[in-house]
């Protein structure tokens, strides 16, 4: 009563800033096994808790417990652990090629390897993702060429993309992985409209859309959930909650929300919150969201609660907005450790293969990166040509473009 008659504004602030001792008291763990496993044709009305829970595999002990275990074999594991650890060393080799000036601009994925790795192995050959930049594990864990992935970095002579993306936007149609644009959110419309030009022309195959936590903030999110519930397109619509955009807290996209997944509920859509720091967790609930696709039972919504370890991007300093301990103090620990932990638990991995396995794959990476630099880099060596400015957008070439062409003199 006392502030009758005076508004006061509400803008929502982090628990912790620089200086301060990280606090994630706020972020409720349930225990590994806990949360029960539906059937795929469940009505969504009947897992509304399932939009504010966390879907856990992996206990602290390193088992796979409860209803969404199981579903992995040792070898399948093994080569998850295996991608995620090369996702981690492409990481860090071409975040360092970046300061090298070898490249003007990297992205990592750093702490959240397991869910692009984990979630690719749900998907069928010629499922299409729209991913944002921060899922190149999507390629990885599909075979796609590390040496063409830097050399699309390094914008040299062997870029399939000729230069004409930001280092890092892939593009494969034969591997699922849709042109990342960095117009954030536009994936979401464009994965919702190819599952439902999918499910018109009676194809089989599904769309997979990602967006981060502050992305869903754009109308893009919220137009393409009105469209994916309206035609029950074919599609997982996956969130990843890596608490931070940029220097924005995720409390400020997600709003009074509670959870990402919760946005899905007014929809109708089935919404599930997953522990993306757990391998296991990640492809069990992508494999059941992509069953129900398959099965014409329509979308899915997916939040992965991760975060995000590394900075946002060679351009950014998170030393300014956060304290520098927080990562440490993520209740979920590192994707990486878990699972590793967790197949020497199996009695198939242990300390020692670990090591020769890091070794090993970083000479693998190293090697790529050679074989990539001998096609140039930024400032040295092979580029693509600059005819190539002007080829591949338009089917017929409009005269103004002819005319500069012939300015160039290419
Ligand atoms: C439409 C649009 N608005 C703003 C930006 C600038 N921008 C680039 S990354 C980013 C933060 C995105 O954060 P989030 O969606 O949480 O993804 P994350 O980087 O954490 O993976 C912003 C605002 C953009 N690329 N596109
Ligand atoms: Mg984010």
């Amino acid at each position: 009563m006392a502030d009758a008659g005076m508004l006061r504004f509400h803008v929502p602030e982090p628990e912790v800033r620089p200086g301060g001792t990280p606090d994630f008291s706020d972020v409720t763990i349930p225990k590994a096994g806990s949360v029960p496993h539906p059937e795929i044709d469940v009505d969504p009305r009947d897992i509304r808790d399932l939009a504010f829970s966390i879907i856990r595999v992996l206990n602290r002990a390193g088992e796979a417990v409860g209803p969404w275990a199981g579903l992995l074999s040792d070898d399948e594991l093994l080569e998850g652990l295996r991608h995620m650890m090369t996702l981690r060393s492409f990481d860090a080799r071409m975040q360092m090629a970046q300061r090298q000036g070898k490249t003007s601009f990297y992205m990592q994925h750093l702490g959240e390897e397991a869910v692009s790795c984990a979630f690719r192995k749900a998907l069928a050959p010629g499922d299409m993702n729209f991913p944002t930049y921060r899922q190149a594990g999507l390629l990885i864990a599909d075979g796609y060429p590390m040496v063409t992935m830097m050399n699309q970095i390094y914008s040299n002579e062997a870029d399939p993309l000729k230069g004409r993306q930001l280092p890092i936007m892939y593009s494969s149609k034969e591997h699922g992985f849709f042109s990342i644009s960095g117009n954030l959110a536009t994936q979401y419309i464009q994965a919702v409209g190819w599952a439902m030009a999918s499910a018109i022309s009676n194809d089989s195959k599904i769309a997979a859309a990602w967006i981060g936590d502050g992305s869903t903030a754009e109308s893009d999110f919220h137009s393409a959930l009105v469209f994916a519930s309206t035609y029950k397109a074919p599609v997982v619509l996956n969130v990843v909650n890596n608490q931070w955009a940029i220097s924005t807290f995720q409390g400020i996209a997600r709003g009074g929300s509670g959870t990402f997944a919760a946005r899905g509920l007014g929809f109708g859509i089935p919404s599930l919150r997953v522990d993306g720091n757990d391998y296991l967790a990640v492809h069990a609930v992508a494999k059941w969201a992509a069953e129900r696709a398959r099965k014409n039972l329509g979308p899915t919504l997916v939040e992965y609660v991760t975060y995000r370890v590394g900075a946002h991007s060679s351009s950014d300093d998170p030393s300014a907005y956060r304290p520098k301990a927080e990562s440490d103090a993520w209740p979920l620990g590192d994707p990486i450790v878990r699972l590793k932990n967790h197949l020497i638990q199996r009695g198939v991995w242990s300390d020692e293969r670990h090591t020769q396995a890091e070794a090993e794959i970083l000479e693998t990476v190293i090697a790529a990166q050679r074989e990539a630099e001998r096609h140039g880099t930024l400032h040295a060596g092979g580029k693509p040509s600059t005819r190539d400015m002007f080829e591949g957008v338009y089917g017929e070439m409009p005269p103004h473009l002819r005319r500069q062409r012939q300015q160039a003199g290419v």
